[in-house]
C-alpha cells in the first residue's frame, strides 16, 4: 500500500492533494493507495472535506523504514517525517521551489512544475481520466485556497482555466465556495480563550502562513 502525504500541518492543498492523487493511483492507475495526513488539517481544509463529503484521511507521524510513499505538495525535509529518506520514495508531486535533501532508493517521477497549486499540476496528470465529482471538488477547493480565489501573485492562467473548468463542470459559484473556504479559515473558534489570549497580538503560523491575531 501505497502512502500519499503532504507536508506537515496540513493545509487545503496538502490534504486535497493526497486524497486525489490516492484516489487517481488506485482507480486509474491499479496501485492500491492511501491518502494519509501528517497532522490534523487547518479549519479551512476540515471544512473542504465536510463540504465535499469526504472521510478525513488517517493522521500519521511515524512511518517503517522502506515504506512505499508518495510526495504532494512540498519536496523539504524540514516539512516531513524524520525518517523520510528512509522510506521508499516513488514520486514527487509539487510546486515549490527545488529545496534539496531528500534522497531516494532508485529513480523516481519527478513533477515540479511552476503552478500554484499541487492539484493544478495533478489535473495535468491525470489528463482524460473521468474524475468523479468529489475528487473534482476537491481539486476546485485546492486551488481557490493555494491561489487566494486568485488573487496570489502566484496565480497561473493554468490555475485559474482549470478552476473554471472544474467550477463549471459541477455548476458551483467558485465566488461563494471561496467566500465558505475563507470563512472557515478564519473560524478561531477551535480556540481556546486562554489560547487567544496567548496569542494576543503575536504573529501565528497555521497552515504555513503566518497571522497576526488580536484579541479585544
Ligand atoms: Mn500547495
Amino acid at each position: 500500500m501505497i502512502q500519499v502525504f503532504g507536508h506537515y500541518s496540513p493545509d487545503t492543498d496538502s490534504t486535497g492533494s493526497p486524497i486525489i492523487w490516492a484516489w487517481y493511483l488506485n482507480e486509474v492507475a491499479g496501485q492500491p493507495a492511501e491518502a494519509v495526513l501528517l497532522g490534523e488539517p487547518n479549519t479551512e481544509a476540515a471544512f473542504v472535506l465536510r463540504h465535499w463529503e469526504c472521510p478525513k484521511p488517517a493522521i500519521r507521524t511515524e512511518f517503517a523504514d522502506g515504506a512505499p510513499v508518495v510526495i504532494v505538495d512540498t519536496n523539504n525535509p524540514a516539512e516531513l517525517p524524520a525518517n523520510i529518506n528512509s522510506l521508499d520514495i516513488m514520486a514527487i508531486i509539487d510546486h515549490h521551489k527545488l529545496v534539496g535533501g531528500l534522497e531516494t532508493k532508485g529513480p523516481i517521477d519527478i513533477t515540479i512544475r511552476p503552478l500554484a497549486c499541487t492539484a493544478t499540476i495533478m489535473h495535468e496528470l491525470i489528463g482524460d481520466a473521468p474524475m468523479p465529482d468529489w475528487v473534482k471538488g476537491i481539486m476546485l477547493s485546492c486551488i481557490l485556497s493555494d491561489t487566494l480565489e486568485f488573487r496570489s501573485p502566484t496565480t497561473t492562467p493554468k490555475d485559474r482555466a482549470v478552476a473554471e473548468a472544474l467550477a463549471a463542470d459541477l455548476g458551483v459559484d467558485m465566488h461563494d465556495l471561496a467566500a465558505q473556504m475563507f470563512a472557515a479559515k478564519s473560524d478561531v473558534s477551535a480556540f481556546s480563550a486562554a489560547e487567544l489570549l496567548k496569542m494576543d497580538a503575536k504573529k501565528y503560523a497555521v497552515g504555513g502562513k503566518t497571522f497576526r491575531i488580536s484579541v479585544l
